[in-house]
């Protein structure tokens, strides 16, 4: 049954795609081998992350940049992961409505996935859906996330490009920025650029990442510097900054260029394997830690819960570090063997 389905999504059916994302999501049983059968299919697409505060813009830009990359002839797919909180769900629903209208395309696959309850971590989820996208052949994926916490951030690291969205306003917004987001940004849009204090943001943007590259703001590494003239960063990347106004469509064509020439440059710096293989390595730790921990359950099921242990401690006849001692002795043991 699961290699129907898997037949049917490597045969291009949106549906088959849909009720795999919806698999993943759930971790219906067998989700697994679906993924593992879909992985050698993948590796071809080229995955962009957005992120930004809510209504900074990011599903308007994302629908307009899947429209430009199926101009060019791309296949694209979507995730939205949806914060499920109680204030934003009525606008996500609004977004996936309008995202599906605008484009009217089949080839702009838009999927909505939950970050709430997604057993295991929306991260793993996240990059599971990626890969049933990939394997159906989608040209480019693009990732939409609130840019809220570590959760999130863990998401948009599944990307090759990961696009911050900056709207222009107090200053404060940027400082804001310092706290784990600037590190993951490949490029910063500052989207709303029609708005009042557009001019500052960018300014503000680019003194900081001048501060963080240690170099003065000499101002020669303007939006359309020579890439030779500005400060790297790690990976010898210094974040590109550009400016859109998502509902008019304006800038999104050079938006489009810098994603291009951060994947290209990804790929010609070694630094894109370098990412993929630390990504692989992350992904197969968070299932190391997931299926230990099942483990773990399972076994201390059979031995008669935690209960006991938890008695024990407030009897003050043990306390917790000596009780996991004695919880993991066994297991230690075997794996010593
Ligand atoms: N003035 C202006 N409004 C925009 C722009 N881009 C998006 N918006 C509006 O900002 C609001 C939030 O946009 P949305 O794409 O839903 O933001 P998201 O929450 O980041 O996905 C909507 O009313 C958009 O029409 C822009 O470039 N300029
Ligand atoms: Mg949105």
């Amino acid at each position: 049954m699961s290699e129907d389905l898997v037949d049917a999504l490597l045969g291009g059916d949106h549906r088959a795609l849909a009720r795999t994302i919806t698999k993943i999501e759930n971790r219906t049983p067998g989700y697994r081998d679906l993924v593992a059968a879909l992985h050698e299919h993948t590796g071809d697409a080229d995955v962009i992350g957005v992120t930004g505060s809510p209504g900074a813009g990011k599903s308007t830009l994302v629908d307009k940049l899947a429209q430009e990359y199926r101009a060019q002839g791309d296949t694209v797919g979507v995730i939205a992961i949806d914060p499920s909180s109680p204030f934003s769900g009525g606008a996500v629903l609004g977004d996936r409505i309008r995202m599906a209208s605008t484009v009217g395309d089949m080839d702009v696959f838009v999927r909505s996935m939950s970050a709430r309850g997604t057993l295991g971590g929306v991260s793993t989820a996240t990059s599971d859906a990626v890969r049933a996208l990939d394997a159906f052949g989608k040209d480019r994926i693009i990732i939409e996330t609130v840019g809220a916490g570590q959760n999130e951030i863990d998401i948009v690291k599944t990307a090759d490009t990961v696009a911050v969205l900056v709207p222009p306003g107090s200053g404060d917004d940027v400082q804001m920025l310092k706290a784990g987001i600037l590190e993951i940004a490949d490029l910063f849009v500052v989207n709303k650029a029609d708005l009042d204090g557009s001019d500052r943001t960018v300014r503000d943007l680019r003194e900081m990442l001048d501060e963080r590259s240690g170099t003065p703001n000499t101002g020669h590494h303007g939006a359309d510097a020579s890439v030779t003239q500005r400060p790297a960063d790690e990976d010898g990347w210094t974040p590109e900054i550009v400016e859109t106004v998502a509902t008019r469509g304006e800038g999104i064509d050079e938006l489009l260029d810098a994603i291009d020439e951060h994947q290209a440059y990804l790929r010609e710096s070694g630094a894109y394997e370098e990412r993929r293989r630390m990504r692989t390595a992350e992904e197969i730790r968070t299932l190391l830690r997931e299926d230990l921990g099942d483990l773990l359950e399972g076994d201390l099921d059979e031995r008669g819960g935690l209960d006991q242990f938890v008695d024990d401690v407030l009897a003050r006849e043990t306390d917790p570090y000596a009780a996991a001692d004695e919880i993991l002795t066994p297991i230690e043991e075997c794996l010593g063997e």
